[in-house]
């Protein structure tokens, strides 16, 4: 089968040839149909040694969906053929976080050597992927694999990072959302979906602000410099009540800052590397709140696929065959993704 390899650090991942793999004990092997490609696939890719606790080679690949093609003997919970979509975080599946379905935050990921499937362990870039349990299968149904796919990882993220401040976000509420890429427009799509406030959106890609329009914010606002003032009176003077901030920058804490109400919310999804200067006395709203949430929980993967299932959620794509993943990554490297990338096997 063909696969997307990362061979050693500091170089460009590559198509090999693999033998397909036999599922032993508990696994099950999926015939992957879609596989999401992430921005955290290119740092995963630009890793200096050591940066990460993750030992080449491993096949790319942390978004994927497809159906079951073979179970290991001790396999539960699923038979051949089932839709599914993979629960990308796989913990060491004995600690409490994992035996509650929050492999996201294991105990013990720091000392796995791995985060999941295309994190140090075989991942979706490619025909077959072995998954270590059932538990890490959330049925489908008639859902697409390329919209289930990247409902996975950015579907699930945004979600994850959502219910951390839905509390904020109740009647009268107004929600802004910075960087609408592949995660952005979802959690627009999911704050819409799930909550009644109002959605305000930052891009500094005019056709991101489209996206974020199409996807249902209220309003969209290219990143300049009066983007705070035009939000703010959007807000009727009072600021946002919650930010989820897909880009995680200097500028986009900045922005953040300055529009949060007292007792205000800030999620951070995005790996910007920007810092935010906590201290008392200091200059953060009365109130504030700062999370800062990893990948979400398989519980909530199986509500995402609903909300799918149901219609309220729709992925925009941008498809290749498995061949062309130099190309998509190139894409993905410049900003030019319209939505998330999602490569097709064979
Ligand atoms: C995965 C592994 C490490 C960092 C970030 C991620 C995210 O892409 C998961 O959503
Ligand atoms: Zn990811
Ligand atoms: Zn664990």
């Amino acid at each position: 089968m063909k696969a997307v390899r990362l061979t050693e650090w500091g170089r460009e991942p590559a198509l090999a040839e693999l033998e397909r793999p036999i599922p032993r004990g508990a696994e099950v092997l999926v015939r992957v149909e879609a596989a999401g490609l992430c921005q955290s696939d290119v740092h995963v890719i630009d890793a200096a040694e050591g940066a990460l606790p993750y030992r080449p080679p491993f096949t790319l690949g942390h978004e994927v969906a497809g159906h079951v093609a073979a179970l290991g003997p001790d396999a539960e919970g699923t038979a051949a053929g089932e839709r599914v979509v993979v629960y990308g975080p796989w913990g060491c599946g004995n600690c409490t976080r994992c035996a509650a379905g929050r492999d996201n935050y294991c105990d013990r990921r720091g000392d796995l050597g791995w985060h999941g499937a295309g994190l140090g362990r075989d991942g979706g870039m490619t025909d077959y992927l072995l998954v270590p349990s059932a538990r890490h299968l959330v049925p489908i149904g008639d859902l697409p694999a390329t919209q289930a796919a990247p409902l996975s990882d950015a579907g699930l993220t945004s979600y994850h990072a959502l219910s951390g401040v839905r509390h904020a976000l109740g009647e009268g509420s107004v929600a802004l959302v910075i960087g609408v890429g592949g995660l952005g427009h979802l959690a627009v799509q999911l704050v819409r979906a799930t909550t009644p406030s109002r959605v305000l959106a930052v891009d500094i890609r005019e056709e991101a602000v489209d996206l974020a329009l199409r996807s249902g914010a209220h309003l969209g606002v290219p990143m300049g410099a009066d983007t705070a003032k035009v939000l703010r009176a959007e807000t009727g003077g009072v600021g946002v009540d919650a930010v989820l901030d897909f880009v995680g920058n200097e500028a986009t804490f900045a922005l953040a800052v300055d529009l949060l109400r007292p007792g205000g919310e800030l999620a951070v999804v995005g790996s910007g590397g920007g810092r935010l200067t906590v201290r008392k006395p200091g200059f953060l709203p009365a109130g504030f709140r700062l999370s800062l949430p990893f990948w979400g929980t398989r519980p909530e993967l199986a509500e995402v696929i609903a909300l799918a299932r149901a219609g309220s959620l729709h992925v925009e794509t941008e498809q290749f065959a498995l061949s062309a993943a130099p190309e998509a990554f190139g894409r993905l490297r410049q900003g030019r993704v319209r939505g998330r990338a999602v490569l097709l096997p064979g």
